[in-house]
């Protein structure tokens, strides 16, 4: 990140910090950073905010203006949540005495991106100097800025008197791996767009940057094709039960708005039960001796009408969904006679589950390997890693798996790089996923079943490795799921306690 101008203060700074050992990780407890950003200097000196007077805008050294969007919006709902949510009092005379914080001034350094879709190279980073009476907030790119708005309202609170406060502070941060990933399951049950947006919302708080949708599944078909609209029209639960193109369209784009890539997942040659029903032919009859018993195992490798519908379908789904990146699948089948070079004709990248990898199929350099078995994943990131190939962990961060207590700090402990590899090996890792599977699933438990749980992963993937305290983690953590509940996310309660917002 290019940061000419500020090099030398912030080394000064960091020096300081170090030197005089200033309570980092207590000034962040208190404050609810969530994740843990790369540097955090914060001032003892405090600056108020009035509702009234404070403003977002657009530095007038910035690449991007009001024409926008990205921007526009997101000042705006950030606006909201930091003094939307709140019950605005004035405190007495003696709070006014801190000097105010007038505006947060935006600059972006290179071209914004503002129209662009982010990738899997985005630059995310960002800096934030919080100095009154005007606050900086500079970047790379307009995802840059995301995250920094983000940070930005996290340091924000109400003192006792109910006044608007922030300390001034200096905050340099970078996310630690690329591909920070949410799995949600809308064929085990349907999942309406509204609560997918929330889920977007929430990964937002969180610096996710990705949505893995997991669309169909043997259960069910809901998504609607185009050029196959037969495939919903038999498969998906009920002729309500479906992603229309429209619905498409606006997930991809409230995504794309708070920097978020969408990868669908259409799972092939296994779990694709559902798609049988709107496709004659296309999944294997299972015999018993020699006449058909009605039943039908994966997808029908045999017949060259297979090969014909799924390159057609791919190709629709490649202009669909706009990522460079679409999930094939290929779990829990028999393999023998698959040959995974469908998505070479589309010009897309793939990921595919690790089976793909495990069973020796011939992969194109650059498939990344979704690692999901429980059993020995360091061994398996370290074999898929030896061999070249890009991976991405989940078999640690199954949250549609619960038990008692507070299993978020297993999946905090977890550590991505750690198996044995050459330091080339691990650059392979580009990050991880939480996987709501949806078996016992839907719109009214998914909320508090993801977070905070989810938050644990996502700490892990955005912050520095050294970030590891779970005790430290619990405090922050437990003001920001207060935070995400005060936003309108439904997060459950990390254990015993209360949050300030809730008056009676
Ligand atoms: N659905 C699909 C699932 C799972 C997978 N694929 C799964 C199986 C076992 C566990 C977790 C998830 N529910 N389509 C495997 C990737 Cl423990």
């Amino acid at each position: 990140m290019e940061q000419r101008g500020w090099g030398l203060p912030r080394l000064l700074g960091l020096l300081a910090l170090l030197a005089v050992q200033v309570p980092r990780s207590s000034a962040s407890s208190y404050m609810g950073l969530w994740p843990l950003p790369l540097s955090v200097e914060m001032s003892p000196r405090l600056l108020r905010l009035s509702p009234e007077n404070f403003h977002i805008g657009h530095d007038s050294s910035s690449t991007a203006g009001p024409s926008c969007t990205i921007l526009q919006e997101a000042f705006r709902r950030y606006y909201d949540y930091i003094f939307g949510f709140y019950k605005w009092h004035r405190g007495p005379d003696k709070s006014h005495a801190a000097p105010e914080l007038e505006q947060l001034l935006v600059s972006v350094v290179l071209d914004s991106q503002c129209n662009a879709f982010p990738n899997v190279s985005s630059d995310e980073s960002y800096s934030l100097l919080v100095k009154g009476p005007v606050a900086i907030l500079k970047a790379n790119r307009v995802w840059g800025v995301l995250r920094g708005l983000e940070t930005f309202s996290q340091l924000i609170y109400q003192d006792s008197y109910g006044t608007f406060t922030i300390n001034e502070s200096n905050i340099v941060d970078s996310p630690r791996f690329p591909h920070r990933g949410i799995l949600i399951d809308t064929a085990r049950h349907y999942l309406p767009v509204k609560t997918i947006l929330k889920t977007l919302d929430a990964m937002a708080f969180n610096k996710f940057n990705v949505l893995h949708w997991h669309i169909v599944d043997d259960q069910s078909f809901p998504y609607q094709s185009i050029a196959f609209p037969q495939l919903s029209n038999k498969g998906s639960y009920s002729l309500s039960h479906v992603y229309t193109p429209n619905d498409v369209r606006i997930v991809i784009e409230y995504a794309r708005l708070r920097g978020i890539r969408v990868i669908p997942e259409f799972d092939t040659p296994g779990h694709a039960q559902s798609w049988g029903k709107g496709q004659k032919d296309l999944l294997t009859p299972c015999y018993h001796g020699h006449t058909q018993s009605g039943t039908f195992g994966p997808i029908n490798p045999i017949l060259n009408t297979t090969y014909s519908f799924l390159s057609k379908f791919f190709n629709e789904i490649s202009t669909v969904f706009p990522d460079h990146f679409i999930h094939l699948g290929g779990d829990e089948v028999e393999f023998q006679c698959w040959l995974f070079n469908i998505i070479s004709t589309v010009n897309k990248g793939s990921i595919v589950w690790q089976e793909v990898f495990d069973n020796n199929m011939k992969l194109q350099p650059g498939v990344v390997v979704q690692v999901w078995k429980y059993g020995d994943y360091a061994k398996e990131q370290s074999r898929v890693t030896a061999e070249g190939f890009p991976v991405l962990l989940s078999a640690p961060w199954y949250l549609d798996y619960i038990s008692y207590g507070q299993d978020w700090v297993k999946y905090y402990n977890v550590e991505p790089l750690d198996f044995d590899g050459t330091s080339k090996q691990k650059t392979l890792v580009i990050g991880g996923e939480a996987c709501l599977w949806g078996e016992y699933v839907d719109a009214t438990n998914l909320t508090p079943r993801l977070w905070p749980r989810a938050s644990a992963v996502g700490e892990r993937l955005w912050s520095r490795q050294d970030v590891r305290s779970s005790q430290d983690a619990y405090k922050r953590l437990t003001v920001h799921r207060c935070r995400m509940v005060r936003r309108g996310v439904a997060a459950e309660p990390l254990f015993t306690g209360y949050c300030n917002h809730e008056d009676r």
